[in-house]
């Protein structure tokens, strides 16, 4: 067996910066990213395989390589557990990510120099709807959706107008800050009646949809609805696209492979089909709980003083909470504030941030979907707005609080809402390797 031979000091480095961040996230601190979640053990093991290091270019059954005959029937299982949660027979599991489920449908949609009517980035679009991001790199050109602040969504009349003039190749809904539903029905009446199509982000809410505590857009009207398997839904890091459009799905499926992936990372798809068991066993009691507590955080924090958007509207339905923290000396402040208290949310555009604020919004965003896989409820919820409140609000020293936030995370460290252990008989390839 070979030494580290003059590596120590650097495998020293790995090793306690892995273990440092693991020891932080995983038992220290509150991680509140609303894009983020946690996999169950039985996910975990069914992730460490040996999937993690085949190829398998191609279709099911239709692989440019051989080996793949498990992962052939992997595949179109996980398919067919997420298409029940959906109610959709096609679906696509190759995006590796979102954002990649997100260019292989606006590919497919447009051409170079084709128009889209999306949301702007700082009204909750996700930065691949736009020029900065994968819009622009298709070149797609971003016609502005309009956008209601008050609301906190998409203005109706406006955007219908909007659609009948422009005449797009699709309209986007969802992204990365939605608290409410979007009118998926009236936007895909307006883009269809051109000609076009609506393409629904589902990759925050999927889980909520899965979960029925969401409404879910393929039956409202949408033709493709493009997902992430790692936020809501809380397994791997993956995306996906569900359709109702049958010539899309075809389309689209001759173009993940070649254009955007040439393996699609295969060790994610049994551990996808892990969750969406549990989503399907546990989904809906999980769904309605973040939706539960992102209300309650959202009261709690209101209480505490602080400016939480939305109050009118009774703040959230989704598992999001944004609060407008420029008293409290803005986004970029407020996060770095209470990352040192073991607080983990991430500063945001608000609707009325022009996208050259990226560096210090008016913002905050929260999500609660992390904590409520861990067991976190209503009370629970109350403590992190009084914790955020003696960081920012108080003006307590963070390192203070990150000890009581350490105390009050040993509580909730088992992943809940999942398969039995036991009973899944699940090894990893680490019991194969001597
Ligand atoms: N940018 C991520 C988010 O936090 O919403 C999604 O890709």
């Amino acid at each position: 067996m070979a030494s580290s031979q003059g590596y120590g000091d650097i495998l020293a480095k790995i090793a306690s910066l892995t273990s440092a961040h693991n020891e932080w996230r995983l038992r220290l601190s509150l991680n509140l990213i609303a894009s983020e979640n946690v996999m169950s053990r039985v996910a975990l093991k069914a992730y460490i395989s040996d999937f993690m290091y085949r190829y398998a270019e191609g279709k099911p059954f239709k692989r440019y390589y051989q080996g793949t005959k498990f992962i052939d029937e992997l595949e179109v299982l996980t398919a067919k557990l997420i298409g029940e949660l959906l109610g959709s027979d096609m679906i696509e599991l190759r995006p590796v990510s979102g954002t990649i489920a997100n260019a292989s449908v606006f590919r497919v949609l447009a051409e170079p120099g084709d128009k889209a009517v999306i949301a702007p980035v700082q009204a909750g679009a996700h930065v691949s709807h736009t020029k900065f991001g994968t819009l622009g790199a298709l070149a797609i050109e971003q016609v502005a959706l309009p956008y209601d602040s008050e609301s906190m969504n998409v203005d109706v009349d406006k955007a219908v107008k909007l659609i009948e003039e422009v005449k797009p190749k699709f309209a986007v809904l969802g992204g990365s800050v939605y608290l409410f539903p979007h009118p998926v029905k009236e936007i895909a009446d307006a883009v269809h009646s051109v000609g076009g199509k609506l393409v629904y982000d589902a990759a925050h809410v999927l889980g909520l949809i899965t979960g029925g505590s969401w409404r879910n857009p393929l039956p409202l009207g949408a033709d493709a609805m493009t997902g992430s398997t790692h936020k809501t839904f809380p397994g791997p890091q993956g995306g996906l696209i569900a359709f109702t459009d049958k010539a899309l799905y075809k389309a689209v499926g001759k173009t993940v492979f070649p254009w955007w992936v040439s393996n699609h990372h295969l060790h994610r798809i049994p551990a996808t089909a892990i969750t969406a068991l549990e989503m399907k066993l546990y989904g809906r009691d999980y769904a309605s709980q973040i939706v539960s507590n992102a209300k309650r955080l959202a009261e709690a924090l209101a209480s505490e003083g602080f400016n939480v958007i939305g109050e009118h509207l009774g703040y959230t339905k989704s598992h999001q909470v944004v609060v407008d923290v420029r008293k409290q000396g803005g986004g970029a402040k407020c996060a770095k504030l209470l990352e040192d208290a073991n607080i983990v949310v991430n500063k945001n555009l608000l609707p009325w941030d022009p996208p050259e604020a990226v560096k210090d919004p008016s913002g905050i965003r929260i999500g609660v979907q992390e904590v409520t896989r861990l067991g976190m409820g209503l009370g629970e919820m109350e403590e992190i707005a009084r914790l955020m409140a003696a960081v920012l609000i108080e003006r307590r020293e963070p390192s203070e609080i990150a000890r009581r936030v350490s105390e009050f995370r040993k509580d909730f460290v088992e992943v809940k809402y999942s398969l039995d252990e036991k009973e899944a008989k699940i090894s990893t390839i680490l019991d194969l390797i001597e």
